[in-house]
């Protein structure tokens, strides 16, 4: 809507396009994170090509736009898939700015991008001014039984440290990709319902709230067989 009466007055009132929309579509802004080789191009290209790279060029960084059906509503996505490997330079400061929900991926197979997560946090809460960013904790490369090092225990831990959703995936087997990017939206969602109700002081519902609360901390674990090769 660009313009509306200005109440009482019969004057019509101008209202800037809000970016958030885009041809009267929600668009949510998703940013991938993780350190390099985790898996956050190749999950993102599953989600939005159906198609598995295994040699996706690592420098690459890029945005996506994919445009999804969430609980019944069509919405678009807009996917960064970040890369490199300092996370603190000015440029990643301003996306960790202007995302709305992080998929912060590590990979079953290296203890070490599990615990680079903690940094991942902390710096989008110092970014944000806050700590209840919608995130979502997130093992890859789960088809790799053979070489796990990261327990789906410790994965599920962390995600309760966070006070977030975790799953773990494989874009290999393009499993739980689509349920990743559903539920950070509904988290997102979540918060602006949060966010609404505090602004407003009221107990306002969507229309499109369906009871999520209990998906929190939830896992989506991988059993398939492994593929490892
Ligand atoms: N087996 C397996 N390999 C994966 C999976 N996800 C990514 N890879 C491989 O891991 C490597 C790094 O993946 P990439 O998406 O480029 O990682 P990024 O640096 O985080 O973007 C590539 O060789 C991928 O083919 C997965 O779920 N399973
Ligand atoms: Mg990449």
């Amino acid at each position: 809507m660009s313009a509306a009466k200005k109440r009482g007055t019969g004057l019509p009132v101008y209202h800037p396009p809000d970016a958030r929309f885009q041809n009267g579509n929600r668009v949510y802004k998703i940013v991938m994170l993780g350190q390099g080789g985790v898996g956050k191009s190749a999950l993102t290209l599953q989600f939005v090509m159906h198609t598995f790279q295994e040699d996706h060029d690592p420098t690459i960084e890029d945005a996506y736009q994919k445009r999804a059906v969430i609980d019944g509503t069509p919405f678009l996505l807009d996917v960064l898939d970040t890369a490199g490997q300092d996370e603190f330079t000015a440029m990643r400061e301003q996306y960790m700015r202007g995302g709305e929900g992080f998929l912060m991926v590590y990979s079953v197979t290296e203890k070490r991008s599990f615990k680079e997560l903690r940094r991942f946090r902390e710096t989008v809460n110092r970014v944000r001014h806050c700590n209840d960013v919608p995130i979502i904790v997130v093992g890859n490369k789960c088809d790799l039984s053979a070489r796990r090092e990261v327990t789906t225990e410790e994965g599920q831990g962390l995600a309760k440290e966070f006070n977030c959703p975790f799953f773990e995936t494989s874009a290999a087997l393009r499993l739980n990709v689509d349920e990743i990017y559903h539920e950070i939206v509904r988290c997102i969602q979540k918060k602006e319902l949060r966010d609404y109700n505090e602004k407003e002081g009221s107990s306002v519902q969507t229309t499109n709230n369906k009871d999520t609360s209990n998906r929190s901390g939830g896992l989506l674990c991988c059993s398939r067989p492994q593929t490892d090769s």
